[in-house]
């Protein structure tokens, strides 16, 4: 196996994911968690690709794109399917959970606070109940124990994160409670809380 360096902050949010499907894979790296100081520094030396994180650093080189380095550590790791079909459905789920980000964007930008929350609020009530129903049904389709049939993939991981990020509250104007009506999403999510491995990986975190 290379020697693996995972690079970010000391959140979970992008590199949650990644951390778990290595946790999972039992591939030993390490967790490099840096500071503002130390951030602003690096991004000014030009030391990433896209001057953001988070950042993979294998055998010395780096990959960036946190959905890049999660398929990479996915293959690495078993959790990326090797059946090109299965792969895609993979993808599919993750690229559907992007574009709720995709979504916020507009919002996040948003300095004046009234039309933010105005903003998230039409996004609660009118655009993410719809898109989460649609993926909720592709789940049930293809999903077995999780999203993809009977194995975890990181497509799991990725709507598992998903989940804690917009469950925790964090996004103003957006209720906490967005993810919880979809019972197949919501099963993906307890297979994945459940897993020995990011059971353990959680109760140490
Ligand atoms: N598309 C990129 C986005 C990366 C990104 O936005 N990273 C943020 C942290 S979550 C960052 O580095 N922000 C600081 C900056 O851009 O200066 C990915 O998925 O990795």
């Amino acid at each position: 196996m290379p020697s693996i360096k995972v690079t970010y902050f000391n959140i979970k949010a992008r590199a949650e994911p990644i951390r778990l499907a290595l946790t999972i894979g039992g591939i030993a790296f390490e967790d490099e968690r840096i500071g503002k100081e130390q951030f602003v520094s690096l991004k000014e030396q030009n030391a990433w690709p896209f001057r953001q994180l988070p950042i993979l650093t294998v055998d010395g080189k780096i990959i960036a794109q946190s959905t890049a380095i999660l398929r990479y550590v996915g293959k690495l790791s078993g959790l990326y399917p090797s059946d090109p079909y299965q792969a895609a459905l993979v993808d599919m789920i993750i690229s559907q959970v992007q574009d709720l980000e995709g979504a916020m964007k507009p919002s996040g930008a948003e300095q004046d606070q009234e039309k933010k929350l105005k903003m998230r609020s039409e996004l609660a009530s009118n655009v993410f109940p719809s898109m989460l129903q649609d993926l909720d049904r592709v789940i049930q389709q293809h999903g077995g124990k999780y999203a993809v049939g009977d194995s975890i993939s990181i497509a799991d991981l990725f709507l598992y994160q998903a989940n804690t990020s917009y469950s925790s509250g964090a996004y103003d104007g957006i209720p906490p409670t967005l993810f919880q009506p979809y019972v197949h999403i919501q099963k993906v999510v307890a297979a994945v809380k459940t897993h020995p491995k990011v059971a353990a990986w959680e109760a140490s975190h």
